[in-house]
């Protein structure tokens, strides 16, 4: 009976583990994709529209969106690399607080360009013209995240989405934007 389990749970595993790499497998070029939320502040600063306004605008293609309270236990896993940082308990409640907005950009060189779009970490270094040098002051209130890499857009995109949740649909203004 224990082994008849193993092997069920084992398979479970396995699945998941095929389902996440077919979730992000081709992701070169145009197809290439990232993870942004709008933060809880963003949120509530009512910034939800502005910056879906500014990626659409850049010629980016929305894949995926939901709106959502996150657990405390899905942030842990989300900023797991940040764990042993002093800020990362502050950061996961912060997260948590209120209602957020996740979504799946897809471009060439998305996710470079929309760390560009965020600005620094620190809203106080970040230029004007960037959404944190817009709209934030504070490191520990920055209004927007995005993946820092490719490998990291990947993990946080199978985190936040299931497969079927990815959109695939056809561009009309594609041949508008790329050449
Ligand atoms: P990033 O969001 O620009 O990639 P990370 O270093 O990955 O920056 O940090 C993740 C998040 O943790 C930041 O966006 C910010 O909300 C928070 N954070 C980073 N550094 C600090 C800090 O020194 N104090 C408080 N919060 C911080
Ligand atoms: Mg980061």
């Amino acid at each position: 009976m224990k082994r008849h389990l193993a092997v069920i749970e084992n398979r479970g595993k396995r699945r998941r583990k095929e389902s996440s790499s077919r979730v992000t497998e081709g992701w070169t070029g145009v197809n290439e994709r990232t993870f942004i939320a709008v933060k809880p502040d963003g949120v509530q600063r009512k910034l939800v529209g502005e910056i879906i306004r500014r990626f659409e605008r850049k010629g980016f293609k929305l894949v995926a969106m939901k709106f959502l309270q996150a657990s405390e236990e899905q942030l842990k896993e989300h900023y797991w690399e940040l764990r042993e940082r002093p800020f990362y308990k502050g950061l996961v409640k912060y997260m948590s607080s209120g209602p957020i907005v996740v979504m799946a950009w897809q471009g060439l060189d998305v996710v470079k360009t929309s760390r560009k779009m965020l600005g620094e970490t620190n809203p106080a270094d970040s230029l004007p013209g960037t959404i944190r040098g817009d709209y934030g002051v504070e490191v520990g209130r920055n209004v927007i995240h995005g993946s820092d890499s490719v490998e990291s857009a990947r993990r946080e995109i199978s985190l936040w989405f299931k497969e079927h949740e990815l959109v695939c649909w056809e561009e009309s203004s594609e041949h508008w934007i790329y050449v």
